[in-house]
């Protein structure tokens, strides 16, 4: 293709651009995921014991019931289910006793993680983030200790497991908790055991945009229930205080020991999740299958870098697929891709833009954090999903590899 001048030359990338989506265009929209829902037929079967009791929230025997399971599955003493992810962090820095303080975390995540803290008056602190993972980087953590660190406050970004063994040797030389954000990280596994075994407490996401859901959902877990540094907190028992806070705070009809929150979740939430806890491996084997097809098509791609899921010691469960796009060598930058993917039908997001370090309530000046800014300027997460058909995945990739072309035939 040869255009001559400037203007040539963007309308010569539109108009090629524009016949490539005729040809190429999904009829429907093709989002960054679908929730992995049973048969509206098994969800009644699921939740009609709930009708039958006429017993729909606070401590009912089908949430009694997933909570077992799932402590079970990640094979943790403690273990709450929540409303969702957010409360469910709130309610891991109240029973903690963490608040006026500063919190080390990722700027690179969902707006939640740094939310959280400043309901509780924490102030976050962000280090910059490892190339590779994404995740926090343990080598700046020490040096943003001081003597108003409370926490830290680490994000298994996309599922994928933290240094977990380097972050917890920095917080047990300065005697800190650490609480992990593992809202992508259902089922993840690390050097063989699930990845809520490790920190102080990890946090849950059951959304819908979750590969498990209860529509709006989340959990709290812990290795252990009794945590040492935490002996004076009341309750000492961490289930049973956390029980207490999800419940505002209510022991019994005649005493009100804490300021909690409404944390609940309700039957009908739980009854969806039950219906999950044998569909969740079957929907990361599809996940998967699809994540290797972008991964090969993708991976020899100009400026395109694709994700590294499980390693020796990770076994990961394929959540999302976040592509990095190198603008200068694919041609065009990860917002004008995103763009034109719409053209497409394609609706891949821009996770984690913007970056939390840029709010107005915990701004760190342009520049301080180049591994992060440059993760969310060049971040594009994929439609991953375990009912994306094959041929889907397969013609997303024709979409990016010939928009690639077209965009460095142009330039
Ligand atoms: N920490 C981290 C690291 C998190 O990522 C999150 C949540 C949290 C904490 C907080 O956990 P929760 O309090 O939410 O339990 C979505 C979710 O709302 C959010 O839960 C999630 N992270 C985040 C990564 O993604 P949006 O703004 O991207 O959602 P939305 O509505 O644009 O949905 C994305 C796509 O998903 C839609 O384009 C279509 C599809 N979708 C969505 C919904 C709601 C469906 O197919 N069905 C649906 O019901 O934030």
């Amino acid at each position: 293709m040869t255009c001559d001048n400037d203007n040539e030359i963007g309308s010569c990338f539109e108009s090629a651009v524009k016949a490539l989506a005729r040809a190429r265009r999904f009829d429907a929209p093709v989002y960054v995921t679908r929730p992995n829902l049973p048969t509206l037929e098994a969800y009644m079967r699921a939740v009609a014991p709930a009708w039958e009791r006429r017993w729909l929230t606070n401590d009912g025997a089908l949430h009694a019931q997933l909570e077992a399971a799932l402590a079970m599955r990640f094979d943790v003493l403690c273990f709450r289910l929540f409303c969702n992810g957010t409360v469910a962090l709130l309610a891991a820095l109240q029973a903690l006793g963490l608040e006026d303080g500063e919190v080390i975390t990722t700027p690179f995540t969902f707006p939640a993680t740094v939310n959280a803290l400043h309901w509780r008056r924490l102030r976050p602190v962000f280090c910059d983030i490892d190339p590779k993972t994404c995740n926090l980087d343990p080598a700046g953590i020490a040096a943003l200790i001081t003597p108003d660190t409370r926490a830290i406050l680490p994000v298994h970004v996309f599922g994928t497991p933290c240094d977990v063994d380097a972050i917890q040797a920095v917080a047990d030389a300065h005697g800190l908790p650490v609480i992990y954000d593992a809202a992508h990280a259902f089922d993840v596994e690390y050097k063989g055991k699930s990845i809520l075994q490790y920190g102080t407490m990890s946090m849950l996401s059951f959304h819908a945009t979750k590969l498990f859901t209860t529509a709006e959902g989340g959990a709290l877990a812990a290795p252990n229930t009794v945590i040492a540094s935490e002996a004076k907190q009341s309750p000492p028992d961490l289930n049973e205080r956390l029980r207490l806070l999800k419940n505002f705070g209510i022991a019994d009809e005649n005493t009100v020991i804490a300021p909690g929150v409404n944390g609940k979740m309700s039957e009908l939430h739980a009854a969806l999740g039950l219906t999950q806890l044998e569909s969740v491996a079957d929907e990361i084997a599809n996940r998967r299958r699809i994540a290797m097809r972008y991964n090969e098509r993708l991976a020899d791609l100009p400026g395109l870098t694709t994700p590294v899921f499980d390693t020796e010691d990770v076994k990961h469960n394929y959540a999302y697929y976040p592509l990095r796009v190198n603008g200068e060598i694919y041609g065009m930058d990860r917002d004008a891709l995103h763009a034109q993917l719409k053209l497409f039908n394609i609706y891949a997001r821009r996770y984690f833009h913007p970056l939390c370090s840029t709010f107005a309530w915990c701004r760190v000046e342009p520049g301080c954090l180049p591994v992060a800014e440059a993760a969310a300027r060049e971040t594009l997460c994929l439609p991953l999903y375990g009912a994306l058909s094959p041929e889907s995945a397969a013609t997303i990739c024709d979409v990016i590899t010939q928009l690639g072309t077209l965009a460095r035939e142009t330039a």
